[in-house]
């Protein structure tokens, strides 16, 4: 045996002999046990391991281990999702063969896999790229199509103008190609498409009952995005056609003072080419519907970027609820493609709308008022009530930077100058004529009139009625000191104040208001968009504006439910994919490709990769000669391919049977192992890869195809690993990470240990590649070694099966209550994902090892099974050197005794300036606060104390506590 551990003498022996042995291959049923199927995202093979890969594989192996030693049948495949731009890329711009590129980056990468000893089972090994595999991706497809869920149609897409492709709106941040970082514009092609939003009830109902994490199910909601509102016409003023929009705040119809269409609304192209539209700027709203072409649906509906419109003129429709004509304009902040295209807008209370109201000079017209019932002076009951339109100016003197306030007399109240407002009469001038009168100031400064007035229920002692008012905060600043004698009925009412801006609270200031005063005056509010009661709203006036939603869709139109959700564009004018295996007749009809013809090869004549913004197939000589000898003279085939993530949809049902050349799955075998228990991946595919395979599985369970409507029981998020220096890994700023080298250097389990030890891995975190804590890391793992440098193989006691039978009297007590502690928390850590803390208490154990003088081989090889999901091939030497015969991997997994991790019991003696004064039972190794705490809380103690200062305390661990006073 080696005295010193070094891994370059074991892990590829181990690799080797774990491989001949087959110790990692999964039958479907094993009898006794449990399946359980660990999944994790399968790689791109992008041609070379990074650490991101041994993060995401090697981490989680930890948990197929320990789960396998806990006597489950353990399912943990690997495969490669092998389809994709990158291998275009490299055919682009360095004349490579994609294919051969891709299965030579498999094959590379495969070696390195092999050094991470993961305990994958490669006789599972899928790869999306081969015929045998995408065969079953077409066939999938060729039944979505028969049930109407695969449908072609025109569509306006995001279109990178670098790569000459289609992208998903996922694959657009922030108006650019999540790829290549260029523009993205958009184009009108026709494309296929999978319709899930058929399925975005259940895709969001079906959430709840999951075990995910919450934030990944919000995640999935919002992408959902469901709003529950209403359809509403509004007529075209010369009553031949009427436009329906959608809107969520059916209450404010009274408010819409104009109407907006999408440029893409479809009665705008139509009247558009009709001669005899009555619309009379058409040629300014055709330019305006090309400029907007250019602008992605991400600039269109950014809140900070300025809106543009054009009106429609010649036109006007009715609002029902009014009567009134309202105009009607084209605007870009208005989406084609969601709701009905169209929107009435309500400016008062919409702040897309205001500001498009505002740059134009469209009305605003308020409707709903935020409404506060005084809680401290509430309506009486009984009392009269008055209605009361009112004024509150709030003025600042500048060269103080205090606020204008009244004190009254006779009542308890701190108030602005305030008072009514008389038909008819300006407020500003109301405003200014309450300030006279009241305090005598008279140079006031009009800063801004506060936008939306607030509604306020309350009791008016002085004059002994119940109000409602309706009340306008008004901003001045007063320009100098000059007073005019006050009002002299006023003078004896109150008398002035000056309020600091931190008084402007309610619990100095007596108006309800005040909050929403505050809220108004920031310099970022726009207007109320909240709930409220109604107002000029005829027959709804006065009710609350969630009732009054309710009647007036009743009255003047019907509930409907929307969803931002949109179907999954899913071709591609791209080689490296699976072809959708469509021809076109002589008519240009699509047919299925007959399941005798698939797989429906990826064809491999001269291609020509070149971006020309059609699909490289188009340039295959084969195929076009292979459709013709099929299906006739002048068919043709379907060009595009389809979307890797179609791929991706259902690559884990394959590993449970990937060589089925008769159906992509048997439905037994999938039945042995579906739903996936636990899958881990990256947080980028929260709202991709998540939700198209959930809605595929959907589909495939409708189908009759599978039999569980949700595909993965448990879901999480792995984090990040940063270089070094904090930033995200990348070859430009050279702080790349390299794994092989690391290998090389310290060895594989130190690697995978280390990144086990990075964070906690059930949460999304970033952490940096820390150069010593990979060395600490390493020198754990060298202590163990010298540690089993001491035990002695081969002892006469039979130790199988675990700390259980480890022989309680050899090991000392406190020995083996640590180690049943440590087993408890590294089980429990492991099935949380929580490798780094039970990492922790394997270290805290070894520690206490190093101490003990005679360490029993029964403990060791305990600790050792502990540590094995970890370091799988030192274990596996170790264990080999102890004298074991079978691999450790194949050991059961430790249990702990609940008795045995029970704390002794110690006494604390409790001393006042060194004199006994009382005494308490505790558990061993209580904290010194809890002692403390527990200590004072004694009447003993209280008593000899008796309210003296403590100076100072002093605490012997398990043993005494001291205060000195
Ligand atoms: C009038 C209104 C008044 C609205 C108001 C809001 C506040 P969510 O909740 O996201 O579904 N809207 C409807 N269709 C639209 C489209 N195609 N493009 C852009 N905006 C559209 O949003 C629904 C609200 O978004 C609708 O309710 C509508 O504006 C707008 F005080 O109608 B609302």
């Amino acid at each position: 045996m080696q005295d010193k551990y070094d891994h370059k003498d074991i892990e590829q022996k181990w690799q080797k002999k774990w491989q001949e042995d087959g110790i990692y291959e999964t039958k479907d049923k094993v009898d006794g046990k449990k399946n359980f199927y660990n999944l994790f995202e399968f790689p791109y093979p992008s041609g070379n391991l990074h650490i991101g890969h041994w993060y995401a594989f090697a981490v989680p192996d930890i948990f197929a281990r320990m789960k396998r030693m806990q006597g489950f049948n353990v399912l943990f495949p690997i495969g490669f999702d092998a389809f994709g731009l990158p291998a275009e890329r490299a055919a682009i711009k360095r004349g490579l063969d994609p294919k051969k590129w891709t299965y030579e980056n498999i094959a590379h990468m495969e070696e390195q896999l092999a050094s991470m000893g993961g305990s994958f089972d490669w006789s599972r090994k899928v790869v999306t790229a081969d015929p045998e595999y995408y065969k079953w991706t077409q066939w999938l497809f060729l039944q979505f199509y028969k049930k109407g869920l695969a449908y072609k149609k025109k569509a306006s897409v995001n279109w990178c103008p670098e790569d000459q492709t289609v992208l998903a709106n996922e694959q657009v941040i922030n108006g650019k190609c999540d790829r290549c970082g260029t523009e993205v514009v958009q184009k009108d092609l026709e494309q296929w498409f999978f319709k899930i939003t058929d399925y975005a009830e259940r895709l969001l109902s079906d959430l709840d009952d999951l075990k995910w994490p919450t934030a990944i199910k919000d995640a999935q909601r919002n992408w959902i995005g469901k709003s529950e509102g209403a359809q509403i016409e509004f007529s075209i003023s010369n009553f031949q056609f009427s436009i329906p929009v959608f809107t969520t705040r059916a209450d404010t119809l009274y408010g819409a003072t104009y109407l907006v269409l999408a440029p893409e609304h479809p009665w705008l192209t139509q009247e558009i080419l009709n001669p005899k539209s009555e619309i009379t700027n058409k040629s300014e709203i055709k330019n305006y519907i090309e400029e907007v072409k250019k602008k992605t649906e991400i600039e269109r509906t950014d809140a900070k970027k300025e809106k543009t419109g054009v009106e429609i003129k010649g036109i006007k429709v009715i609002n029902p609820a009014t009567g009134e004509k309202i105009p009607v304009w084209v605007a870009d902040y208005v989406l084609g493609n969601y709701g009905t295209g169209a929107v009435m807008a309500v400016p008062a209370h919409d702040e897309r709308d205001f500001q498009f109201a505002k740059k134009y000079d469209l009305e605003v017209r308020e409707v709903v008022l935020p409404n506060i019932v005084d809680k401290r002076n509430p309506p009486v009951e009984g009392k009269k009530i008055v209605p009361r339109v009112n004024v509150h100016p709030i003025v600042l003197n500048p060269r103080t930077g205090k606020y204008l306030a009244l004190k009254w007399k006779l009542f308890d109240w701190t108030t602005f100058p305030m008072g009514g407002v008389e038909d008819g009469e300006d407020v500003v001038e109301a405003a200014r004529r309450e300030v006279r009168s009241e305090t005598g100031f008279t140079n006031l400064k009009l800063i801004k009139v506060l936008n939306g007035r607030v509604r306020a229920e309350y009791f008016a002692a002085h004059k002994d009625q119940n109000r409602i008012s309706y009340t306008t905060g008004i901003l001045f600043e007063l320009e100098d000191d000059n007073q005019i004698a006050q009002n002299l009925e006023d003078h004896e009412k109150f008398e002035i104040t000056w309020l600091d801006p931190k008084d402007l609270n309610y619990e100095v200031m007596t108006h309800a208001e005040i909050e929403n005063w505050k809220e108004k005056m920031d310099p970022k509010y726009t207007v109320h968009t909240g709930e409220g009661i109604l107002i000029d709203s005829g027959e709804f006036s006065e009710i609350d504006s969630e009732e009054a939603r309710e009647k007036i869709i009743e009255k003047f139109g019907k509930k409907v439910t929307k969803y931002k959700l949109r179907d999954w564009l899913l071709s591609r004018q791209r080689y490296w994919g699976a072809p959708i295996p469509v021809v076109y007749d002589r008519d240009g009809k699509p047919h299925s490709i007959p399941d005798e013809h698939l797989p429906w090869v990826l064809p491999e004549d001269d291609i020509d990769f070149t971006p020309k913004g059609t699909s490289p197939l188009g340039s295959s000589k084969e195929l076009k000669e292979r459709t013709e000898k099929i299906f006739g003279l002048g068919w043709t085939p379907e060009y595009d391919t389809m979307d890797t993530f179609v791929d991706s949809s259902w690559y884990f049902l394959r590993y449970t049977d990937p060589k089925n050349e008769k159906e992509f799955a048997s439905i037994e075998k999938m039945d042995a192992w579906l739903p996936v228990q636990k899958y881990s991946g990256g947080a980028e595919h929260t709202t991709m890869h998540l939700l198209y395979s959930r809605f595929f599985h959907k589909a495939l369970f409708d189908l009759g195809l599978v039999k569980d409507p949700e595909p993965y029981i448990e879901r999480m998020n792995r984090g990040l690993i940063l270089g070094p220096d904090g930033q995200k890994m990348s070859k430009s700023k050279g702080n790349v990470i390299d794994p092989d080298g690391e290998v090389e250097r310290v060895g594989a389990d130190t690697v995978r240990m280390y990144l086990a030890f990075i964070g906690p891995y059930n949460e999304v975190g970033q952490y940096p590649w820390d150069v010593g804590g990979i060395v600490g890391t390493r020198r754990f793992l060298e202590r163990v070694w010298k540690i089993s440098m001491n035990i002695t193989p081969f002892p006469p006691l039979n130790l199988r099966g675990g700390a259980e039978q480890s022989e309680a009297g050899v090991i000392g007590s406190k020995l083996e209550n640590l180690l049943h502690k440590t087993i408890k928390k590294v089980t429990e850590d492991i099935l949380a994902f929580k490798f780094n803390t039970a990492i922790s208490a394997m270290m805290i154990f070894a520690n206490e090892l190093e101490h003990t003088p005679e360490v029993s081989k029964g403990t060791f090889d305990t600790f050792l099974k502990l540590l094995a999901p970890f370091a799988p091939h030192m274990t596996e030497e170790i264990w080999a050197n102890l004298g074991h015969k079978d691999s450790i991997h194949l050991e059961e997994w430790p249990k702990f005794d609940e008795n045995k991790i029970k704390d002794e019991k110690v006494t604390i003696v409790v001393q006042i300036n060194s004199k006994v004064r009382a005494q308490f039972e505790a558990d061993s190794g209580i904290s010194e606060k809890e002692v403390k705490e527990k200590a004072l809380s004694l009447p003993e103690t209280q008593k000899w104390l008796n309210d003296k200062e403590i100076k100072k305390a002093v605490y012997i661990p398990n043993k005494l506590i001291n205060f000195v006073v």
